[in-house]
């Protein structure tokens, strides 16, 4: 029998959720995600994840599940006054800027010059998986999402009553965690709700997430093989393999002081096929390389930045991060939105997906350049972290610097023009 290995502070979730700032909760104003050596949580003081507090009644699939913010919170999707078909058309860095709504606010696309890299590429048609809490219906992403998968192979855990099945709807009060990491990646530039960063990316939205946002690794590895085309047993084939998978969680039931074995066997298979995995460094304020799969060989692990372009606080870091995207803090949250309405949240889950969405751009532009190459490319078009590094503490290193979306499109742009072999 499995035990998992986790202290009650540590009982958070797999799923790389930080802040929420919620305003009018109790809990809008407590701290990050407190490190794994620090006293049991103690509500509201400790309780970072307000989602983690018990829920009010049992939860079952029918019955309404605690959303990502209560309904007062939600703004519903409007419509521009002016879309940014109004823009004057000889003005192309402009026209690059979508006119959806919430734009404005999402601070992080300035951040990691968003505006530049669309006038490069407004899009490319780049599969990716995004290993969840599965499929849920967005908008946003109509006509390029698919329900893929759901490999939650515990009953007990599932909480849809059984076990894997081909299903992958998101279940649970974390059911739309995997929506707003997609979003991130692939929301549409339709004047409505958020933009994401690659428009015309294709989502196949894969469930390895319990309903208790918890990830047992063997789901995760399935799950793994599976997105990329692999054959996985009692599963069919998946006939929308990936490029790119975004993990924005990390295995459970597993000590946290390295690589799984079994995780690093699926990276290295994944690899050897030219399928780049993208990893949030996990929100713990503590060494990345402890952790599945941020702490696996390959795989690009991403560290959060605040809003002043320093490391999160909870942010974990180290030698296995490859780069910083924002991750927002609870002075500067993220905003974006799901069929639930805006959400202003924190955390490494929401800072991979920008550097999946600037990847899938790279590989449509250069389709040849592999997963060891992207990650090479975005470390080096990387912009210098303001005085050198992100934390004033050198140990806790973010990797070669902040994403640099406009840098890394120019580089793939003039990559894909190199012959081959050169
Ligand atoms: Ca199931
Ligand atoms: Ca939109």
């Amino acid at each position: 029998m499995i035990r998992p290995i986790r202290s009650l502070a540590r009982l958070s979730c797999a799923l790389l959720l930080g802040t929420l700032p919620w305003p009018g909760l109790a809990h809008a104003s407590v701290p990050a995600a407190p490190p794994a050596s620090m006293a049991p949580v103690s509500p509201p003081t400790r309780a970072a994840l307000p989602e983690l507090q018990p829920l009010p009644a049992a939860p079952s699939v029918s019955a309404p599940l605690v959303p990502f913010a209560t309904p007062k919170q939600t703004v519903p999707r409007q419509t521009l006054p002016k879309p940014a078909s109004t823009l004057p058309l000889s003005t192309p860095v402009s026209a690059a800027v979508p006119g959806d709504p919430l734009y404005s606010q999402q601070w992080n696309l300035a951040a990691i010059n968003m505006p530049a890299g669309w006038a490069v590429t407004p899009g490319e048609a780049v599969t990716v998986a995004v290993l969840d809490t599965g499929y849920v219906n967005d908008p946003e992403l109509a006509g390029r999402l698919t329900s893929g998968y759901d490999f939650v192979s515990d009953p007990a855990r599932s909480g849809d009553g059984d076990g894997r099945d081909a299903d992958a709807s998101g279940v649970g009060q974390f059911r739309y965690h995997g929506e707003g990491v997609a979003n991130i990646i692939a929301a549409a530039h339709d004047s409505l709700g958020m933009a994401g960063i690659n428009p015309r990316a294709r989502i196949v939205a894969v469930r390895v997430a319990g309903e208790d946002g918890l990830i047992a690794p063997q789901d995760l590895i399935d799950g793994l093989r599976w997105a990329a085309g692999l054959r996985v047993i009692g599963a069919p084939l998946n006939l929308r393999p990936a490029r790119i998978i975004n993990l924005s969680l990390y295995a459970d039931f597993v000590a946290l002081t390295g690589c799984d074995a079994g995780v690093q066997r699926a990276v290295d298979e994944l690899m050897a096929k030219g399928v780049l995995i993208v990893a949030g460094a996990a929100n713990d304020a503590a060494d990345a390389g402890g952790y599945s799969p941020a702490g696996c060989r390959g795989v690009l692990t991403v560290a959060a930045t605040n809003r002043a372009g320093r490391r999160a606080s909870y942010s974990n870091f180290g030698a296995s991060v490859a780069l910083a995207a924002p991750g927002g803090e609870q002075s500067g949250p993220l905003v974006f939105s799901s069929v639930e309405g805006e959400q202003r949240r924190s955390g490494t889950s929401f800072a991979a997906p920008q550097v999946t969405g600037v990847a899938s751009l790279i590989m449509g532009l250069n389709p040849k350049l592999t997963p060891a190459q992207v990650i090479t490319l975005l470390r080096r078009t990387a912009q210098p972290f303001v005085g050198g590094r992100c934390d004033a503490d050198p140990a806790k290193s973010c990797g070669a610097g902040l994403l640099d979306a406009g840098a890394a499109l120019r580089a793939a742009k003039a990559s894909s023009s190199v012959p081959a072999g050169r």
